[in-house]
């Protein structure tokens, strides 16, 4: 049994992550302040786990926390995760994607914290439009939003902190993660959440451009035995990609999805985003080389995916 910290651990993924944690008999804390997470994510294994309400910009009580807490693992997954909402809040958003990190990093390291791991999460917005095809972890970055670069400074620190220090660190980047819990709710969540949510209520969805645009999906339960595996099977400071390694066209998706649901989605088409990538690929080979193979084809995600708004 482990003591783990999930910062973000009532959001989309970190909820998915505490909720296996838990089932593998570990002690989870969960530190998030509920401005995207939501605490009916974690009403399972509520009474399972230890939850407290708070950011991690508020440094006194992180540092309380990090002293008493005795943690095996730290998860980083607390963040602004709306790169549309960085636009218009670099200031604030950078507090908490990149500042809190460092503030973290740094208090491991002036107080020696024994942890096994430190595990940030970063995502494929990093690449950018750089023209690198498919990504590997190595591929040029060219980050073009204060989310971007956020997530890039701070894994660079994260890395970086394993490699002065000493300190077992570890980065990823997430592909399109989709599954349950994922909030549909504003025009920039995850294009599943909402699709799920057009075909459930039979309300219209938008698709912008012609849905050639191809993306590579990675299930959430696949993401989480990723994040597990990649915490414990890694020994040098170092970044990984976590996707499927495929790459779909949206438009195909919608129709997998459609045969799913048994439904025909409402589709009304608009100009393509602007700065919307055309094609989206990882190379996981970085990641099957410590033994991951993704478990769940995207029929698998979607059909899971819609038993459970049928269910709930
Ligand atoms: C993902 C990340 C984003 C950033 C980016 C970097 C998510 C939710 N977003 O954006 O944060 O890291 O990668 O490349 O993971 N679409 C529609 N209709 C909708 C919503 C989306 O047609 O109502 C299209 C959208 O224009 C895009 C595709 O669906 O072509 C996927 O959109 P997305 O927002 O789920 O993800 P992405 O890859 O654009």
């Amino acid at each position: 049994m482990f003591k783990v910290l999930i910062t973000g651990g009532a959001g989309f993924i970190g909820s998915f992550l505490a909720h296996k944690l838990v089932a593998n008999g570990n002690k989870v804390i969960v530190v998030d302040d509920l401005s995207m997470g939501r605490l009916e994510n974690l009403a399972d294994i509520n009474d399972k786990i230890v939850f407290y309400k708070h950011t991690v910009c508020d440094e006194q009580f992180m540092h309380d926390l990090l002293l008493k807490g005795d943690f095996d693992y730290i998860y980083y997954l607390a963040a602004v995760s709306s790169v549309a909402d960085s636009v218009v809040r670099p200031w604030y958003t950078h507090l908490v994607n990149q500042e809190s990190v460092v503030n973290t990093l740094e208090f491991i390291r002036a107080n020696h914290l024994p942890i096994k791991k430190f595990l940030f999460t970063s995502s494929a917005a990093v690449y950018g439009n750089a023209a690198d095809f498919p990504k590997t972890e190595d591929s040029h970055v060219d980050p073009l939003t204060p989310y971007a670069i956020d997530k890039y400074a701070s894994e660079r620190y994260t890395v970086d902190f394993g490699r002065l220090y000493g300190i077992p660190t570890v980065a990823v980047r997430f592909f399109n993660v989709y599954g349950p819990r994922q909030n549909p709710n504003s025009e920039y969540s995850g294009v599943l959440s909402i699709v799920t949510k057009c075909l459930k209520e039979d309300k219209p969805f938008t698709l912008y451009g012609d849905g050639a645009q191809t993306r590579d999906f990675v299930y959430v339960e696949d993401v989480v035995d990723a994040l597990i595996k990649i915490s414990t099977e890694t020994d040098e400071p170092a970044v990984y990609n976590i996707a499927n390694g495929d790459e779909t066209p949206l438009i195909d998706v919608i129709h997998t999805y459609e045969d799913i649901a048994r439904k025909k989605l409402n589709i009304i088409q608009k100009e393509a985003r602007q700065g919307d990538i055309s094609k989206s690929r990882a190379d996981v080979s970085k990641l099957k080389k410590i033994g991951f193979e993704p478990q769940w084809s995207l029929h698998d995600g979607l059909s899971n995916y819609w038993k459970y708004y049928s269910e709930n």
